[in-house]
């Protein structure tokens, strides 16, 4: 018999059933995202083909200007969304600021941060890169968003996802009961659920980091690593080593095998112990997803979720994936690094400025 085909549409729908009160506004913003994937990923694929139909400053066959895929899928995600009234403002890793809604269109009550194209420096070699999308519900009382309804912390999150274009493209998304994954199939152009209700399985296999940074780091962060070779600690089996550069990438395999993915703070300038992950844009929203798959997000010393959020661009040290992992992470870091921690904790305590 023909297992159950549930379309992504169907699928969001089914869970907006759960709240009586739903006006639908929601379910459609998810189901823009997913439009948004689909034209993103048709120009991912086409990437090779840019020396034959025109590179970022060429015409192509048609005259047309081409854009880079980064900035192509920024503007997607901004078209698909700016006129709806369902949003009050935007924020994208591609803009300093605050993105408007334009004053001629109306404006609703979420908020939508994203980083249009993850990893976009590995598309000219063929490596998979992702979208990560989050929503945040209004908090500003005016009638246009404000820098208050971005800056809220991962908790709130109502809704969060990624795209990853990979050997088939998925999007995988959680409004906090679970997490769903849904493939393309190119086909017909739907996504269709393939993965319900995700759990990050244990035992974990695979730890996933820059390790040509080593040098640069902790003491704390280098005693992980040994214990997670499986050289310092219980002598549990050693974890492989897996590191694609691509955030969403490596993120995506290890939610489906069980594992651990780190960009530490570290002490190569002690003015910036913070690395290079961006709170707002990449980790909120991971860090959302791993824990409604049961795994944990830390930067290190606690919660990634917790985090009072205090610019647009914040970077964050992240420690993401299984529990147990994430939380031998920031024992070691307790225990070995209190001169990081002192050079990090004032930036992470920031207060909000210029909102
Ligand atoms: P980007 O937002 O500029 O694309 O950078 C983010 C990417 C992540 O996808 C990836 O995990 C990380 O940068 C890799 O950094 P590195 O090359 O330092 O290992
Ligand atoms: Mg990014």
């Amino acid at each position: 018999m023909q297992p159950k085909i549930t379309t992504i549409e169907r699928h969001i729908l089914e869970q907006q059933k759960r709240y009586p009160n739903a006006t639908g506004e929601f379910t459609s913003l998810l189901y823009d995202l997913a439009l948004a994937a689909k034209l993103i990923a048709r120009e991912t694929t086409r990437a090779g083909l840019a020396e034959i139909i025109g590179t970022a400053d060429t015409a192509n066959v048609y005259g047309e200007q081409q854009q880079k895929l980064d900035l192509f899928a920024d503007e997607i995600i901004y078209k698909m969304n700016d006129h709806t009234e369902r949003l009050c403002a935007m924020a994208s890793e591609e803009h300093d600021e605050l993105i408007p809604i334009p004053p001629r269109f109306g404006t609703g009550k979420y908020v939508l941060l994203y980083d249009p194209l993850d990893g976009s420096s590995n598309i000219d070699v063929n490596v998979s890169v992702g979208t990560i999308f989050a929503i945040h519900r209004k908090i500003s009382t005016g009638p246009r968003g404000t820098l208050d309804d971005v800056l809220q912390p991962g908790r709130r999150l109502v809704a969060a996802g990624y795209i990853v274009y990979g050997s088939s493209t998925m999007m995988v998304y959680s409004t906090g009961q679970g997490v769903h994954g849904f493939t393309l199939d190119p086909g017909v152009g739907e996504f269709l659920l393939s993965h319900d209700d995700i759990r990050i399985p244990s035992p974990p296999k695979y730890y996933s980091t820059n390790q040509g940074n080593e040098k640069y780091w902790t003491h704390g962060v280098r005693r992980f690593t040994r214990w997670l070779q499986g050289i310092d600690g219980e002598g549990h089996r050693p974890l492989s080593h897996r590191y694609i550069g691509s955030m969403v990438s490596d993120f995506h395999r290890n939610l489906l095998r069980g594992g651990v993915f780190y960009y530490p703070g570290d002490m190569q300038d002690p003015e910036k112990p913070y690395g290079k992950m961006r709170l707002l844009f990449e980790a909120q929203a991971l860090a959302f997803l791993v824990e409604q798959a049961g795994g944990y997000a830390s930067d290190g010393v606690g919660p990634v979720l917790d985090i009072e959020p205090h610019t647009l661009h914040q970077r964050v040290p992240l420690f993401l994936g299984n529990r147990e992992l994430v939380e031998q992470a920031e024992t070691f870091i307790r225990q070995h690094d209190q001169e990081w921690i002192d050079a990090y904790l004032p930036y992470r305590n920031r207060q909000k400025t210029a909102v």
